[in-house]
């Protein structure tokens, strides 16, 4: 009930919020309509209309410039210059998940991992992922069903993925690329120590 209430409310405020700026379009359109029956030499606006708009479009770049070097410094990923603390390498197939520490020298159709694997927590582990057949998505999930980190799993391609598990735990390995009926039975287990 409350949220059907909350919902209306915020129908309400976005109705009220549609109303004004529909009332401030009709102002300006008016305005404009007002003013433009006074005769005024072209080039001159001509003029006054490109020195506004060199304005805009260094106002506007300037907000780019800054709205990037902030967003990308929130960007959740760990800068990597080859520190990972444990190399792990996983190979997907259908429809299970193989997992070793180190890197392998087989290929992804000889390897055999296990589904299950121990990691420690507060180090920094670099996930070497690849496929044994088609595409597939290494999805790792805390025990709270939150996702962590995850990438694809590609034929042919090694993906790195690097993340440092901050909480000890048993967390979850799941697919998010659909490889076939059996896809959503695809899962291991990473344990946290
Ligand atoms: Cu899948």
């Amino acid at each position: 009930m409350v949220t059907i209430n909350l919902f209306l409310t915020i129908q309400k405020s976005a109705a009220i919020i549609s109303f004004l700026a529909a009332v401030l379009v009709v102002c300006v359109v008016v305005f404009l309509i007002s003013t433009s029956s006074k005769e005024e030499d072209k080039t001159s606006v001509k003029h006054k209309v490109y020195k506004l708009r060199g304005r805009y479009f260094l106002l506007l770049l300037i907000a780019i410039i800054a709205l990037l070097f902030l967003s990308l410094r929130l960007l959740p990923y760990k800068s990597f210059q080859g520190k990972a603390d444990e190399i792990v390498t996983v190979v997907a197939t259908q429809w299970a998940w193989k997992m070793e520490p180190g890197i392998s020298d087989k290929s992804p159709a000889q390897f055999t991992g296990s589904n299950e694997i121990t990691l420690p927590s507060q180090k920094l582990i670099k996930f070497l992922v690849t496929s044994a057949d088609v595409n597939h998505n290494f999805a790792i999930y805390n025990s709270e069903g939150v996702l962590v980190g995850q990438t694809q799993a590609m034929p042919q391609y090694t993906n790195e993925m690097e993340h440092q598990f901050e909480e000890k735990g048993d967390y979850k390995v799941l697919c998010l690329e659909y490889c076939g009926i059996p896809h959503a039975y695809m899962f291991a287990t990473i344990h946290i120590k």
